[in-house]
């Protein structure tokens, strides 16, 4: 039996929803954060060492970082509905979404919402227009364009096809929505048709639907807006 270890309004949500569309049975070990710095708990680190969301466990073994989770278990469960064939432009299209998810937009959000949480610290007066200029600073010059140039990028492959590999949803979709659930809260979509289309037709599987209900509440957290 596989155990998701599931950390509340996180990333580890996604492999609830993955699990849910390969119809494989598993059981959810959930973990609160800490209500003041919003990490993780530290019984997290007895799974492994780092002690991030998502980790799952499958008998002996222990599977860290949420692509190679995401891998793993399309590798076991899957029968080619959620990663396309090898060899084929979708299957290039996969590898590419499935790692920039991670590796280039979630950095973004990431970086939107250490803005956001430095803007709003509670500092004393004269310090916090000190923190609001270098905050603003790496939100003119690095952050907004670079945030609104991947939003560019992703419209205008939304706007080809309703998945991010074309017409089928895979797995890179499933790894692709929590940064862009992450966006939906921390920048401004409103010039993003596709993309909130794409985030619709994700909240309209059964599958998903399922996922959140035995993941429990879960809502990202809105600082860090740009
Ligand atoms: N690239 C890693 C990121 C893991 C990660 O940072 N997870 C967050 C959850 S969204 C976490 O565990 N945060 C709590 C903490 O840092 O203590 C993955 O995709 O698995």
């Amino acid at each position: 039996m596989i155990t998701v270890h599931h950390l509340e309004n996180s990333r580890s949500q996604r492999i609830l929803w993955l699990l849910e569309e390969l119809g494989v049975d598993y059981e959810i070990k959930r973990y609160d954060r800490d209500p003041e710095t919003s990490l993780a708990p530290p019984e997290l680190r007895d799974v492994h060492p780092l002690g991030k969301a998502p980790l799952i466990t499958d008998g002996d073994i222990t599977v860290a970082e949420s692509g190679a989770i995401i891998e793993y278990l399309v590798g076991k469960y899957d029968d080619g509905r959620l990663r396309p064939a090898e060899g084929t432009p979708e299957r290039l299209a996969y590898t590419y979404w499935l790692h920039y998810a991670e590796g280039t937009f979630a950095s973004l959000m990431m970086i939107a919402l250490i803005m956001g949480r430095i803007e709003n610290a509670p500092l004393p007066f004269f310090l916090k227009p000190v923190a609001k200029g270098i905050a603003g600073k790496v939100r003119d010059g690095y952050l907004g364009p670079n945030i609104q140039s991947n939003l560019d990028f992703m419209e205008s492959t939304l706007a080809k096809f309703p998945w991010f590999c074309g017409d089928q949803l895979t797995a890179a979709d499933v790894q692709m929505s929590f940064a862009l659930e992450a966006a939906e809260v921390r920048a401004d979509m409103s010039n993003y048709p596709n993309i909130s289309g794409f985030l619709e037709r994700m909240r309209a599987r059964p599958a998903y639907q399922r996922g959140v209900e035995r993941g429990g509440p879960y809502a990202l957290s809105a600082i860090g807006k740009t």
